[in-house]
């Protein structure tokens, strides 16, 4: 038998694997770690001897597996906390966007950032992202529109999971808005991601993923085809911004690409949510932009419960409809405003998120997949999704080794 490193005791274990108990629960639980994964999990009175393991007192909470945020856009320089002054006295978010700010103008902030400063902001970010529980995160670029500042920001999105303990995906968002140089040349802009950008992007192995936006204020459904067949030419699996704003038949759009997840879908039909749980596609619903731009449209989460869509659950952290940088507040969210139960909330962003990313090493706390853990001070795990503004963590493993922690 492998020599087994760690042991963590004492405490409540949701695991959140299918095992036909609420959470995957284990009530007085122990997992064991070697090499960074989990070799044993199961209840402490069953637990084999542990001689030459290093014990740790998880001090008698819950574990839950380490969080994944499967949907930000970190990278990003200045903020547009005067576009959220603007909204507040009347104008949309899309009239912004259409007068020239929005997403435009974090993009001017994004080119104009050096490589380090862009760097800087975001790793803030991140640290108070992880230190909510978070040991895996999504990062998509978007915010450059150029190949020089899409890459710059690929860059800085790939750098940052050296020192946190966090691991990092990206995904190239070229195709996020039209930028302004290319006004009246829709279709150039459009060339340009799906070939030069994107063979750049994928040679130099900077993406896991290609996602687009969807939407009357950004492509079209026959742009973002195009962009998804060059993914495809080059390997990359595909995402979809998908019906945030306005039904563009995006839920069915992405299944026809056997999208990893099609993301907001607050105006997705009946049949794209159908056409989802036959391509496996992963509904990943952002209840901090529903709150923030104050949609009253819901995503349609019955619909998706009874058609089978695995449901996660994101931050979208960005400057402009989400500037949210804490997970447990996004399992209140989506409990809150999209009624989620608590453990859909959690299974979310664990299991769901890492199905979202294409991930079956973590997600759950299961033999053989990462020892990512995060460590809680709460009596249940529904617990999790009750407080707002509170961070009952007291502790996060990453693949095995303890990490430090803001809480
Ligand atoms: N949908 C969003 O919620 C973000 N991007 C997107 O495609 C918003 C980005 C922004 O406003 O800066
Ligand atoms: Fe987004």
């Amino acid at each position: 038998m492998r020599r087994w490193t760690d042991v963590w005791l004492n405490a409540g274990i949701a695991t959140m694997a299918w095992t036909g108990r609420p959470y995957g629960a284990i009530e007085e639980g122990a997992i064991a770690v070697a090499d960074g994964v989990i070799v044993w999990i199961g209840p402490r009175n069953e637990l084999p001897n542990i001689d030459g393991a290093q014990v740790h007192d998880a001090g008698g909470g819950w574990i839950t597996p380490g969080l994944i945020d499967c949907h930000t856009h970190l990278v990003f320089a200045g903020d547009r906390c005067d576009e959220f002054e603007r909204r507040l006295r009347g104008e949309s978010y899309e009239e912004i966007a259409r007068s020239g700010g929005g997403i435009r103008s974090t993009v001017a902030a994004t080119r104009a950032a050096s490589e380090a400063e862009l760097y800087a902001a975001s790793l803030k970010r991140l640290s108070t992202l992880a230190g909510t529980g978070v040991t895996t995160i999504e990062i998509k670029s978007g915010y450059g529109l150029d190949l020089k500042s899409e890459i710059k920001m690929l860059r800085v999105a790939r750098r940052l999971s050296a020192d946190l303990g966090v691991t990092i995906r990206t995904t190239f968002l070229g195709a996020h808005a039209l930028p302004p140089e290319y006004e009246g040349r829709r279709n150039e802009y459009v060339e340009l991601v799906a070939g030069p950008m994107l063979e750049r992007v994928a040679t130099e192995e900077l993406a896991d993923a290609v996602d687009v936006f969807a939407e009357t204020i950004a492509f079209t459904p026959g742009e973002t085809a195009q962009v998804f067949e060059a993914a495809h030419r080059v390997g990359l699996p595909v995402k979809l911004h998908a019906d945030q704003l306005s039904d563009q038949g995006g839920a069915a759009l992405a299944a026809r690409y056997g999208a990893l997840s099609a993301d907001h879908l607050e105006h997705a039909n009946e049949a794209g949510v159908m056409a989802m749980a036959d391509s496996g596609t992963v509904a990943t619903l952002l209840p901090a932009a529903s709150y923030f731009l104050r949609e009253a449209q819901l995503p349609p989460v019955d619909l998706l419960r009874r058609h089978g869509v695995p449901i996660a659950i994101a931050t979208d952290c960005n400057p402009g409809s989400s500037p949210a940088l804490s997970m447990p507040l996004m399992l209140n969210m989506a409990c809150t405003i999209f009624r989620l139960t608590p453990e859909e909330a959690l299974a979310g962003v664990t299991r769901n998120a890492a199905l979202a990313l294409g991930l079956s090493d973590r997600g759950t706390l299961e033999v053989g997949k990462f020892a990512d853990l995060a460590i809680w001070d709460v009596r249940r795990p529904a617990e999790l999704a009750y407080w707002m503004g509170n961070l009952p963590l007291c502790g996060v493993v990453k693949a095995g080794v303890a990490r430090e922690t803001a809480a």
